[in-house]
């Protein structure tokens, strides 16, 4: 047993912080490009940008359109869409995706611009499984490898499967779900990437190389290459991990991993978030040396005020998002939300949020209820979501944990635009280990632009140790009832004031 006293140690950074898990990366010149799983959300497959590898923006999501992404009514959380490949070949960029739903499957859209058109998906119907990657040899065959670890020629331009698919690597005997495979000619070898262990503590990173992309393979002696099971390094988790070469010869790896907090068993609540490490070689072996230190914030805090007649790339809704529930354009310089379903429980709820992408942040929104009902939600998955709600002269903070939903505060409100807050709890120490990650105070803002907390809630009940599955906390807005109208949205890490 851990010793209670004893305190986390200080935290490494992400170099994209919150909810980006899988992250696969390529370089094309001095741009580096990268994209990361989005699950249940719409759209889907953030694709970022940096020139360092350590400043990332984001330039558009892959899935953007109801032709490339459906996700039906009964994905579940954490299904939808899962660990994409990107690869640059032949002049355009090629992403290849597992989509975890009816009529899903694995599928590849391709750009000759990555911030966007990325074509109507090419399906793949002779791929089985998960995760999968895309290599070229030399004379243009085209190699699929997948979890498992599997592997399929395919023609990229039609889907089709060429031959049938075979076992490639099992792993490190004995060691769970070899997964995330990416297969990439370097020097005289080929070398297979895989993750295994499973993606929760046990995780890690392990390699074979070989003569062919198609074996056989001979396990690296050091296997595996990344973990950090069972150490006391405040990253956690790391495994499903990609590699690249920079222009100056150096190599590094982007992977994923979680920043637990609190007592144990330790609970994360941003989900899988993108970290980076240098690599070397020796002996034609990889050598992954310590995480980089990354970047404190993420991509896009601050506020939105609604003005553009589009959304910026970082909001994202759950499952689908039609433009007559969601749009800015109905009335100017406000964000109008629909009510479909009638709360965050329901699978069809009109919801557009962010993710959550710091330790310690606040989000506030001004919200017209003149034509109904509505408020500011964190949302884990469907069964776990703290948020604030008003509509009717009332405001109330509701509960969702598992099958439990309660009304934990609530209060009346004068008529008229109303601004909702939430944020982490300053006066709980993050590190204490008595407590649960961090602690979340609903309110609403007065008109001297105070604060009035309704109710403060332990944070570790909206985390992946608690709710499972595979994504992070998405802060956001949604309509329970009519139409509801947002001025703006703001979203940072301290001050507060
Ligand atoms: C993904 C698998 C994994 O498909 O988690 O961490 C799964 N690795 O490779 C979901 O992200």
């Amino acid at each position: 047993m851990s010793d209670p006293t004893q305190t986390t140690p200080a935290v490494a950074d992400p170099v994209i912080a919150g909810f980006h898990p899988d992250p696969s990366i390529c370089r094309v010149g001095d741009d580096y490009y990268l994209v990361c799983s989005s699950f249940e959300y719409f759209p889907g497959v953030p694709v970022f940008h940096s020139r360092d590898l350590v400043r990332w923006t984001q330039i558009a999501n892959a899935l953007e359109r109801p032709s490339q992404l459906h996700l039906s009514a009964d994905t579940p959380s954490s299904g939808g869409v899962y660990a994409p490949t990107l690869r640059h070949h032949d002049g355009r960029f090629w992403l290849i995706v597992t989509v975890v739903s009816k009529g899903g499957g694995n599928m590849l859209v391709t750009a000759t611009d990555p911030a966007g058109p990325w074509s109507d998906p090419i399906r793949l119907p002779g791929v089985p499984g998960i995760d999968p990657d895309l290599a070229w040899d030399d004379d243009g065959t085209c190699w699929c490898t997948f979890a498992g670890i599997g592997q399929v020629r395919i023609d990229p331009r039609t889907g089709e499967t060429l031959g049938s698919p075979h076992k490639l690597w099992s792993g490190t005997p004995g060691a769970a779900a070899p997964e995330a495979p990416h297969l990439y000619r370097i020097g005289e070898y080929w070398y297979l990437l895989i993750a295994e262990g499973g993606t929760e503590r046990g995780h890690g990173v392990s390699i074979a190389r070989g003569s062919a992309p198609d074996g056989p393979f001979e396990p690296c002696p050091a296997n595996p290459i990344l973990t950090h099971r069972g150490t006391d390094h405040p990253v956690q988790n790391t495994g499903h991990a990609d590699l690249v070469q920079a222009p100056d010869g150096t190599w590094w790896m982007v992977l994923l991993g979680v920043r637990p907090r609190g007592g144990t068993p330790g609970w994360h609540v941003l989900g899988r978030e993108t970290f980076l490490a240098p690599v070397t070689w020796e002996d034609g072996w990889p050598v992954v040396g310590a995480l980089s230190p990354g970047t404190p914030v993420g991509s896009a805090a601050g506020r939105d005020d609604f003005d553009l007649a589009e959304l910026q790339a970082y909001w994202i809704s759950v499952r689908s998002r039609p433009e007559d529930l969601c749009s800015t354009k109905e009335r100017a310089g406000w964000l109008t939300l629909r009510a479909r379903g009638a709360s965050l429980d329901d699978a069809d709820v009109t919801f557009l949020g962010r993710r959550q992408q710091h330790l310690e942040w606040c989000a506030r929104t001004l919200i017209d209820l003149s034509q109904g009902r509505g408020g500011l939600a964190v949302r884990l998955d469907e069964r776990h979501h703290y948020e604030i709600e008003a509509g009717d002269g009332q405001v109330r903070v509701i509960a969702r944990i598992g099958s439990v939903r309660t009304v934990v505060a609530e209060h009346p409100v004068p008529a008229g635009p109303l601004v909702l807050g939430v944020r982490t709890d300053e006066s709980q120490p993050p590190h204490d280990p008595r407590t649960g990650p961090d602690a979340l105070s609903f309110g609403v803002e007065t008109e001297d632009g105070g604060f009035t907390v309704l109710a403060t809630l332990d944070g570790r009940y909206l985390s992946t140790e608690v709710a499972g599955g595979f994504t992070g906390r998405v802060i956001g807005m949604y309509a329970a009832a009519g139409s509801v109208h947002f001025d703006w949205f703001d979203y940072k890490p301290p001050p507060f004031a």
